[in-house]
């Protein structure tokens, strides 16, 4: 189509549209009017409005961007690939827009098209989520969006969220599920919480009764369940896709009762301990003392690095109490050698500051502020998961039907109300590396019990990690995430209608 047709097919288009709705166009023509999740760091509205009535044309400049043009389109079955520059988006590579960085990206909307590029395919697929966040709800609807430019690129390299499939099992599908989540939110780290007291969920293969005998059950007496490392593969490779790294978390020495009761020697009194489906924490030890512990992590870390192409494995480290303080340093300081033997940067929950870890390990602080301080005095970055402000899985309120309240209650606001930078004061913000949402799962049972608990919060923990500091306002958030209920529904999320939000049946994702 030449440019005239094009325009008179605009026009055409937009006659037939105001005479078919007898009315005013129905959406803002103010880009800044936006209701995105995260919020972008940069927006400039022009005030005019682009417009499209049935297919959405995709153009890639770049072979490599072939796997986002398929994902768009599986996502979304309205957009059709063309190999025309007069697509209606084009997607394009630029290496050198330094602002932008790796996870960049612009997107610009004019009358007729609709660009997205970036230095680096990551950036791509976020604008991508962020187009798909300003898309109408239903698939029939004429597509109108007001034109402009978003240059957005996140505030912290890690941002991640924790499941924990230890307590409870969650099957493959549920991660992939869970996956999806946090990719359409920019996340890109997936932290698996795999081994605890009530089960070992990843097969080590030298080391088969941690599975055959610790994955057989799980909190109340369920069957659990375990990954096989082809499963556990597939997973890496689906959150690859999405950009995002799978953390694998083998928590040690303590929470290991799973490995105490299928391995005798890993007891100090060398009998097999007792597969445990209770609820409490902090009772149980890996022998500190015996070389067939060492010898255990090394087989379990070798075979786990090797089924993790991303840089970093998590070795818990939290609530060792029964363990004394002087064989827990030990320990740790053993363990960090083991992680980097196998070309790993370890992260340990805060506790692991106490040891001597390397320069480049990560502490990730859910409780002790003294323990981040510490770790921040040698130079470690800081992963920050404060308990009272990112478990998700606290109750909302007392009347939530599930979850613990230990920590504190976290609505809507406060689970959003947080600057990274002042949570401790002794720790520089250039050490916080990013932050973290875990959901624990003695309480989440299934999907909807995920679901439940993750949704609304979710977002509100994906825009600390991503947008400035300055653009993030608790009025206008609010305002924002009222939109989002619609959506959900959609996608089948069972979410927490907090009462601190106005859920109106809205499908549009602009504020008129
Ligand atoms: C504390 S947070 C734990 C977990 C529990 C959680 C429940 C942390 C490092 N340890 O073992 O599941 O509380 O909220």
């Amino acid at each position: 189509m030449n440019l005239e047709s094009k325009y008179s097919y605009v026009l055409i288009v937009l006659i037939t549209f105001l005479i078919g709705m007898g009315c005013e166009p129905k959406q803002s023509t103010n880009l800044a009017a936006h209701t995105l999740i995260p919020h972008p760091a940069e927006i400039v509205a022009t005030g005019e409005r682009f417009l499209l009535a049935s297919t959405f044309t995709v153009q890639i400049a770049d072979e490599s961007l072939q796997n986002l043009a398929d994902y768009l389109i599986g996502e979304k079955s309205l957009f059709k690939m063309v190999d025309s520059q007069d697509a209606d988006l084009l997607l394009t590579l630029n290496a050198n827009d330094q602002k932008l960085g790796e996870e960049g990206y612009e997107l610009e909307i004019t009358k007729s098209q609709i660009s997205i590029s970036a230095n680096q395919p990551q950036g791509i697929f976020y604008g991508l989520q962020t187009l798909m966040q300003l898309m109408p709800l239903s698939g029939d609807e004429s597509v109108e969006l007001p034109t402009g430019t978003i240059r957005d690129y996140p505030r912290y390299a890690y941002r991640g969220s924790m499941l924990d499939v230890s307590r409870h099992f969650f099957g493959v599908d549920d991660v992939k599920r869970y996956i999806d989540f946090i990719a359409a939110y920019k996340m890109n780290i997936l932290h698996l919480h795999l081994t605890d007291d009530q089960g070992w969920r990843i097969e080590i293969k030298s080391k088969p009764n941690l599975t055959a005998m610790g994955a057989s059950t799980e909190v109340g007496g369920g069957p659990g369940g375990f990954y096989t490392q082809m499963q556990y593969l597939e997973m890496v490779q689906y959150a690859a896709d999405r950009f995002i790294t799978i953390i694998p978390e083998i928590d040690i020495p303590g929470h290991t009762q799973a490995a105490l009761a299928s391995y005798p020697e890993l007891n100090c009194d060398g009998k097999a301990g007792k597969l445990y489906t209770g609820t409490k924490v902090g009772f149980s030890t890996l022998c500190t003392d015996s070389e067939a512990t060492y010898q255990f992590v090394d087989v379990v870390i070798q075979e786990l690095a090797a089924i993790t192409p991303g840089p970093y494995i998590h070795i818990g480290g939290d609530e060792s109490h029964a363990t004394k303080k002087e064989d827990y340093i030990y320990f740790i300081n053993r363990v960090q050698k083991i992680v980097s033997k196998y070309d790993k940067i370890l992260i340990g929950w805060d506790e692991v500051a106490q040891g001597e870890i390397d320069n480049e390990s990560m502490v990730q602080q859910w409780n002790s502020a003294s323990n981040a301080t510490l770790a921040a005095e040698k130079g470690n970055k800081i992963i920050l998961s404060p308990a009272k402000l990112a478990y998700m899985d606290m109750k909302y309120d007392s009347t939530s039907r599930i979850g613990y309240d230990w920590a504190a209650l976290i609505e809507v606001d406060q689970a959003y109300n947080w600057n990274p930078d002042t949570i401790n004061e002794t720790v520089s913000p250039q050490l916080i590396y990013g932050i973290e949402a875990p959901l624990w799962t003695e309480t989440v049972e299934n999907m909807k019990d995920i679901e439940y608990l993750v949704f609304p919060r979710l977002l509100g923990y994906a825009e600390i990690g991503w947008s400035p500091q300055s653009v993030r306002k608790w009025g206008d958030y609010r305002t924002r995430l009222a939109t989002y209920g619609s959506r959900f529904e959609a996608d089948d999320i069972g979410y927490y209608r907090s009462p601190l939000v106005d859920w109106g049946k809205r499908d549009s994702i602009f504020v008129k």
